[in-house]
């Protein structure tokens, strides 16, 4: 199940799963084209032959009667759950907020950035086994704390053409209203280009499995998108003070996500590697999804021993992993050490599924060595700046003839005459004391 492998070992086989499937690649593109010529008629012939499900028009939005039916049969223990893990979200995020800026110089020029929301995102929440109502607060409650007026959510439609009622209920708490039974590649087309049923979105966001992201890949520039993410990884770097149950049961949370998920121990304890390569094993043994996360071990799982704890860290910064958890005596020692990961988890209380559903942060992080250079999905995933440049007559005096020299330099006389002209007139303007 869980081995004990070289470290490079680790990192080539991490390196080749997401590896693009060119097959899909020319599906999806096919997929997206249709959507963006033929509208939603394209959206309702791939939700028949990928969904099964018989849809038409605004059958495809869910209606007010069903989130009130979805309502009534979620439990009251579970309403609790959404609504206390939604707050715990928006207080979290509007930590986040930072506001437009604008700041006076000495010379009476005001420069600025004014930062405003996206008027109209696209929600992705994926379905089928990983039909994740913690997706839809972890993606919607960041975008409302943005300011999003509106948000629109697409989920895949299960067999029978309805969509799981806690899905609705944590879509409903977090304040989204606009619910489609779309999924694939066919709902990220209609939420870019638009069709008769959905209007066109400025950005898509939210996880998917490989035919959604491609598409997302496809529609981006036409909209914008948060990022391109893979299946799930967990990477604990661990010592001695570590519990080998505690540190098998995190490695299996993320390993039961997907046969594609990563699971990896580093640790200098070559005791602690056996120890927990055992305990994975017995776990699995009463695990529901035992299947999923046993064949996620045998391909992108292992335990590295490592010579000190200092290799463990430099190892996890070359898988750039999901979800980091240091599970080490110091962890507050190690933190500095971290260059890449999209979520960092301290000590032995922080278990990765506490991040999942609860702490506060978005579970939608970066993946597949993405996190070197993307970012989690958070309030500025929906917020867009714009610069602003307010001169005075002392400044572009001061700074006139420079700017012309660089507009003469670049051939662009253009320029330098619409500087030149204020100047004269910059000139005229200064006060005649
Ligand atoms: N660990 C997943 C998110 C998730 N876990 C949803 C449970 N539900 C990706 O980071
Ligand atoms: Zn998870």
């Amino acid at each position: 199940m869980l081995s004990v492998l070289e470290g490079e070992e680790v990192r080539r086989r991490w390196a080749g799963r997401l590896l693009a499937q060119a097959d899909a690649a020319a599906r999806v593109r096919e997929i997206v084209a249709a959507v963006r010529d033929e509208g939603q008629a394209a959206v309702a012939r791939y939700t028949r032959a990928f969904d099964g499900v018989d849809l038409q028009g605004a059958g495809f939005r869910v209606t007010d009667r069903e989130i009130e039916a979805a309502y009534k049969a979620v439990t009251p223990e579970l309403l609790e759950a959404v609504r206390r893990a939604r707050d715990n979200i928006a207080a979290y995020h509007r930590r986040e907020v930072r506001g437009s800026w604008m700041e006076a110089d000495d010379d009476g020029t005001i420069l600025g950035q004014i930062c405003r929301p996206l008027k109209r995102v696209g929600l992705y929440v994926p379905g089928g086994t990983a039909a994740y109502p913690s997706s839809v607060l972890m993606t919607a409650v960041p975008a409302q704390v943005a300011g999003v007026a509106d948000i629109a959510l697409a989920t895949p439609p299960r067999r029978d053409g309805t969509l799981p009622p806690l899905l609705l209920v944590a879509a409903a708490e977090a304040g989204v209203r606009e619910i489609y039974k779309m999924g694939g590649a066919q709902a990220v087309a209609a939420l870019a280009y638009g069709t008769e049923a959905v209007l066109p979105v400025e950005k898509i966001a939210g996880p998917g499995n490989i035919y959604v992201t491609l598409a997302k890949k496809e529609v981006y520039g036409v909209v914008d998108i948060d990022m391109l993410a893979g299946p799930s990884e967990i990477v604990v770097v661990a010592d001695a003070s570590a519990r080998p149950d505690w540190v098998a049961a995190d490695l299996l949370s993320q390993a039961e996500h997907d046969a594609l998920a990563g699971a990896v121990l580093i640790t200098p304890e070559e005791a602690l590697a056996r120890a927990v390569v055992e305990e994975v094993a017995r776990q699995l043994e009463t695990l529901p999804r035992r299947e999923i996360a046993a064949r996620s071990l045998e391909n992108y799982g292992a335990a590295v021993v490592v010579p000190h704890l200092k290799a463990a860290v430099e190892l996890a910064n070359a898988l750039a992993p999901e979800h980091l958890e240091l599970y080490v005596a110091d962890p507050w020692a190690w933190l500095g050490r971290v260059e890449n990961a999209g979520a960092i988890f301290l000590g032995p209380y922080s278990s990765e599924p506490l991040g999942d559903y609860w702490a506060g942060p978005s579970h939608v992080l970066p993946t597949a060595g993405t996190a070197r250079f993307y970012s989690p999905l958070s309030v500025a995933t929906f917020m867009k700046r714009s610069s602003l440049i307010a001169a005075s007559p002392a400044s572009l005096q001061a700074a006139g003839r420079f700017i012309q020299a660089l507009a003469r330099a670049e051939g662009l006389e253009a320029h330098a005459r619409a500087i030149g002209l204020r100047l004269e007139e910059g000139v005229k303007d200064e006060p005649r004391s």
